[in-house]
């Protein structure tokens, strides 16, 4: 693996879910792996678990790891090609990401939608611009459109905890009142769509994600239908892409509760953090032991360790 910034660059997803179950049982089996190597975390927006999951993966890998807040520790960086820099980005990409591969020999980078314009975050540009002039592997903290490092640790966190061979999974869209992006929802169903599960995807009108991301999941408006029967539940908001990043409802019907989780099977609650208590699901829900919210953040720094090791061993 020399990139990871989507699902396609995984080439066995199975052996990386296992990769990551390893690590989790035996953390320092490969830090002669990473000596004398240094990875660079660039963050464009705020972070908690990505930063420090990753951060003591590399460490695990006996990496090196520098951490950078773009326009905080850094310059403000500009990403359009062949513009007068008059404004207030005081440098470019091009330079940028040159110098950082310099330094580094993995650059991980953190650069969420700005909801603004659909097509320029769907054309994911500061990704693609560091994976053009950085001249090292690139590592999605979560981008525009996608979080893969997510999206990994819920399929462990998934195989860890399911029990059926074929589990009900529903990918439910929770009320909130600022427009969050759809990448950890695009990447959930992205990579849900490569496991052998059963896929449902509820959200209240005007919320359909972008087709290439649902893939062949059953989409409804019926949340209450949507819970029956299902083994997890994976809360989510996220602001329309049909009508981009605007909030059309906070209907806190959508909220999940503990009524709604005994429509399932036992089913299990999951949720990439962070999350506002009783706006998004309820205290008692996330506070009993159905709530997997503490071991998906935990199986971070092994989907990020399984990552990083693909990548070292290709360098
Ligand atoms: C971000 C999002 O929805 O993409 C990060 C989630 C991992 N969440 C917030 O901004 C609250
Ligand atoms: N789940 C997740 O990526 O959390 P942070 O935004 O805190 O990194």
């Amino acid at each position: 693996m020399t990139n990871f910034l989507s699902f396609n660059d995984v080439t066995d997803l199975d052996a990386l879910i296992q990769e990551g179950l390893n690590a989790k049982h035996d953390p320092f089996a490969d830090q002669a792996l990473g000596r004398n190597k240094t990875i660079g975390l660039i963050f464009f927006n705020s972070s908690l678990r990505t930063r420090l999951s990753t951060q003591k993966a590399a460490q695990n890998l006996g990496m090196n790891v520098m951490v950078m807040n773009v326009g905080q520790d850094s310059w403000g960086l500009e990403m359009e090609e062949g513009i007068v820099m008059n404004a207030d980005k005081a440098e470019h990409v091009r330079e940028a990401a040159a110098v950082i591969g310099r330094y580094c020999d993995v650059i991980g980078i953190r650069a969420f939608a700005e909801l603004k314009d659909r097509e320029k975050d769907y054309s994911e540009q500061v990704l693609n611009q560091f994976k053009k002039y950085a001249g090292v592997p690139i590592v999605n903290l979560e981008s525009a459109t996608r979080h893969p490092l997510q999206s990994l640790a819920d399929c462990i966190t998934i195989e860890e905890f399911r029990v059926r061979k074929r589990p009900k999974i529903v990918l439910t869209w929770l009320p909130h009142f600022k427009p969050l992006p759809q990448a950890v929802a695009n990447s959930f169903c992205e990579w849900m769509n490569h496991r052998d599960v059963e896929l449902v995807v509820t959200h209240p009108e005007g919320y359909e994600l972008a087709p290439e991301f649902v893939g062949s999941a059953r989409v409804t408006h019926n949340q209450n239908e949507a819970f029956e029967g299902a083994d997890f539940i994976y809360g989510k908001n996220w602001s329309s892409y049909r009508q981009y990043g605007q909030v059309l409802t906070q209907d806190p019907s959508w909220m999940v509760t503990m009524e709604k989780m005994r429509l399932t099977d036992n089913g299990k609650f999951m949720h990439c953090l962070p999350v506002r208590r009783n706006m998004k699901v309820t205290d008692e829900v996330l506070d009993s032991p159905r709530s997997l919210v503490v071991e998906e953040a935990a199986n971070r720094e092994w989907s990020a360790q399984a990552v990083l090791k693909e990548i070292l061993k290709a360098i």
